[in-house]
């Protein structure tokens, strides 16, 4: 099957996204769609057929659709997102996943949140945040063990998901931004380091073409992947980022050419 990817549409509602710090100016919603079409080009130009799901206004927060679904192997985990307004994004995506995969729903106590599951090869790298907690952590290690994939838990500072300061470049480096992430947690890999002081330039988005998608609006990211080997393409996703939200979130992913599919 091609590479593809799943997008959910920006609602009027984003306004009322969840945010760390108040936005001030408020989000625009309008911006962000824009944004948000912009990012859908560069997916399709890099090689992701992409579909897009309706928002949901009960929803601001519904188009990060990163956060409901995470794929392993051959199937999908439905999560349980750590922030309960969140929770009831989860069913239309399963829905549509459903259609393509098999897909278990993660239960109660657990939560998980897809921004903190780095997949590198045959390692699923977990993020200790404060919307993943370690039952979540245990739901996903036991549903993963069947394909082979080992959990590593891995402590941040200071950001939301474990993607929100590192993401990678191929299956053997990663860009970290270590303020937020210690490099010692990714041992045997090429660890990048994204410099400045936005943790989200580490936050990065692999095209099937090996291109790589960085923020617009962070060029340190574009200048360590460039740095590193790799073409940046820069995308704009400023007013997205204002609502705390990086690059990966935005869409649910599958690579072709992967024994294994992965965030
Ligand atoms: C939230 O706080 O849940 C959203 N405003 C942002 C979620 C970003 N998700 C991600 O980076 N995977």
């Amino acid at each position: 099957m091609a590479p593809w990817a799943v997008l959910r549409a920006v609602p009027d509602s984003f306004r009322d996204c969840l945010t760390r710090r108040p936005a001030d100016p408020p989000l625009d919603p309008m911006r962000a769609r824009r944004q948000h079409q912009g990012y859908r080009a560069l997916l399709e130009s890099g090689g992701f057929s992409t579909r897009l799901l309706p928002a949901d206004e009960a929803h601001p927060d519904c188009c990060f659709i990163e956060d409901t679904a995470v794929l392993v192997g051959e199937a999908a985990l439905a999560t349980r997102p750590g922030h309960a307004s969140r929770r009831g994004e989860v069913a239309p995506v399963a829905a549509a996943l459903a259609a393509i995969l098999p897909v278990r729903v993660m239960e109660s106590p657990a939560t998980l949140d897809g921004g903190d599951v780095l997949r590198v090869g045959q390692r699923l790298f977990v993020g200790e945040s404060e919307r993943t907690n370690a039952a979540g952590r245990e739901a996903l290690a036991r549903f993963a063990a069947p394909y082979g994939f080992a959990m590593v838990a891995v402590p941040i500072t200071g950001v939301l998901h474990l993607k929100s300061a590192a993401t990678a470049l191929d299956e053997s480096t990663v860009l970290v931004f270590p303020g937020a992430v210690s490099p010692d947690a990714f041992a045997g890999l090429r660890v990048v380091a994204a410099e400045g002081d936005d943790p989200e330039a580490a936050n990065v988005v692999r095209l099937p073409d090996t291109r790589i998608l960085v923020a617009a609006h962070l060029p340190q990211s574009a200048a360590a992947v460039h740095a590193a080997g790799f073409t940046p393409v820069p995308c704009e996703v400023s007013e997205l980022a204002r609502a705390d939200g990086g690059l990966t979130c935005l869409s649910i992913r599958r690579r072709a050419g992967l024994a294994t599919a992965g965030p």
